[in-house]
């Protein structure tokens, strides 16, 4: 069971700013209506200024599901509807267990009170629907662990745990201890035994703090086991397939398409794993297999860094898609000590965002073409600034993170909230109708931690999981 330590849980979190590294002190400077002079040039009001215009959106989009969808799971924010996300009939108010401590985190105490008094009151594990685990672990078990762990209340800590119970069989009636796709939370039937490795590993953290939390060590045990079992079918080049078979054990897909879906945080999981439980073998499973990424599939054309997808035995190149959701794979490379590479990365990003605006969800690189034009207002490339500027305190991060709220803001704000676009290359851009719920955890939640010098969070230490659930650094008074 992952050992806890004392840097863990609010009490220890106080800090002073002196203490903080160099970009939140910076942060914490500034935090009046001064405007540096770097930001100045690049057009950027005051930090406070920018905090505020932040917090704003998030309540404007807040407030728009609270009206159209409240207690759904998400809200169609132009037409007023609802989505079910999980499952057709059924809902667990997502966007509520998303929202929860991206608000206390914002001070909406308020706000705060309603979320986990609803989850309180109507989050129910027992569905009889087939969900799918890996969003259930991402957005459920750890929205209420971070509401657990920012309010202290008890109650989405047992819900948590009645929840992991119910996900727990995709493990354990699994041959080969890689879950299962789905499982029926009420009757505990699993289905889907094609996996792909995010869905495998995206488990470590939340089951890993649950653990902690309960004192009961099946969840870590469980998440362990998958992640061992997929490191252990590693290629003699050290790279990753695609997708497991998980009652044979093999492989269904053998490209390597890190940092690609649907592979993405498989990686990511070690990194966050090893460095939230101090576990050596996750750290050890991390840098044989992201050297192996860095040699065979880094692709630097035209001075800019690219990953392609190769085949995982030869090496050879099979294709050259970068999806808008590898772009988080600038902060994590940054994290995981390969910060050269993880800053030359974000730059292609960076490149691609000023030649569109707003960041298409598929492009092939080498070809220069847009292969799907759609933004699902998704967080990734954010949550990249976000990690390089705390590792770097460079204003680089800090403008071009602004420069993405505002396309965001001027795009795809509505009445309702915010919502997804259909089609970015088209002019103007071609709105759809969805507010999805992982914004209402990642991407303001990032950008409001650059610039607002959150008393509630420890820039020191703070650790936000793959959905941007703050697991730790959460500091309570
Ligand atoms: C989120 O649910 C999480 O960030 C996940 O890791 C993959 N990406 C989606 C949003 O794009």
């Amino acid at each position: 069971m992952p050992r806890r330590r004392t840097v863990l849980g609010a009490a220890a979190m106080a800090t002073t700013s002196a203490a903080l590294p160099h970009p939140a002190r910076a942060a914490a400077a500034t935090g009046a209506d001064r405007v540096p002079a770097a930001h100045a040039a690049a057009g950027l009001p005051s930090d406070a200024a920018v905090a505020r215009q932040i917090r704003a959106e998030y309540l404007h989009s807040w407030e728009g599901y609270k009206l159209a969808a409240w207690g759904y799971d998400e809200v169609r924010p132009l037409s007023g509807g609802r989505n079910d996300f999980f499952a057709r009939g059924h809902t667990f108010g997502l966007s509520i267990v998303e929202a929860l401590d991206t608000l206390w985190l914002m001070e909406q105490d308020q706000e705060v009170e309603l979320a986990a008094d609803w989850i309180e009151a109507h989050f129910d594990p027992a569905v009889d629907a087939e969900v799918q685990v890996f969003e259930a672990v991402i957005r459920l078990v750890g929205g209420l662990l971070a509401g657990h762990l920012c309010t202290g209340r008890p109650a989405l800590l047992a819900r948590c745990r009645e929840l992991a119970d119910r996900l727990l069989p995709a493990f354990t009636r699994s041959p080969s201890q890689l879950p299962y796709r789905y499982v029926n939370l009420r009757t505990g039937a699993v289905s889907g035994s094609v996996s792909p490795l995010a869905e495998v590993g995206t488990n470590l953290v939340e089951f890993g703090m649950l653990s902690r939390l309960t004192g009961d060590d099946r969840y870590w045990s469980a998440a362990k086991k998958a992640a061992r079992a997929v490191v252990a079918r590693r290629s003699s080049l050290g790279l990753l397939g695609t997708a497991l078979d998980v009652e044979s054990g093999r492989w269904t897909d053998t490209h390597a398409i890190e940092p690609n879906p649907p592979v993405d945080s498989f990686y990511e999981y070690l990194w966050a794993g090893g460095e939230l439980f101090d576990d050596a073998e996750l750290r050890g499973w991390y840098r044989v297999l992201t050297n192996a990424v860095l040699k065979y599939q880094a692709d630097r054309r035209d001075g800019r860094l690219w990953f392609r997808q190769v085949d995982f035995s030869t090496g050879k190149t099979t294709g050259h898609d970068q999806s808008e959701l590898a772009s988080f794979y600038a902060g994590l490379l940054g994290k995981g000590g390969d910060l050269d590479a993880g800053q030359a990365y974000y730059r292609s990003w960076t490149a691609l965002l000023d030649q569109y605006g707003l960041l298409p969800e598929q492009v092939d690189y080498a070809a220069g073409q847009v292969r799907s034009g759609r933004n699902d207002l998704r967080p990734e490339y954010a949550n990249s600034a976000f990690d390089l500027w705390r590792l770097t305190g460079a204003d680089e991060y800090r403008q071009t993170a602004y420069r993405y709220f505002r396309a965001v803001r001027t795009e795809q704000r509505v009445s309702g909230g915010y919502t997804v676009a259909e089609d970015v290359t088209a002019s103007p851009v071609r709105l759809g109708d969805l507010t999805p719920g992982y914004w209402f955890a990642e991407n303001l939640k990032y950008l409001y931690l650059m610039f607002a010098a959150a008393p509630r969070f420890d820039y020191r230490t703070g650790l936000l999981s793959t959905e941007g659930k703050l697991v730790r650094g959460a500091v309570r008074s």
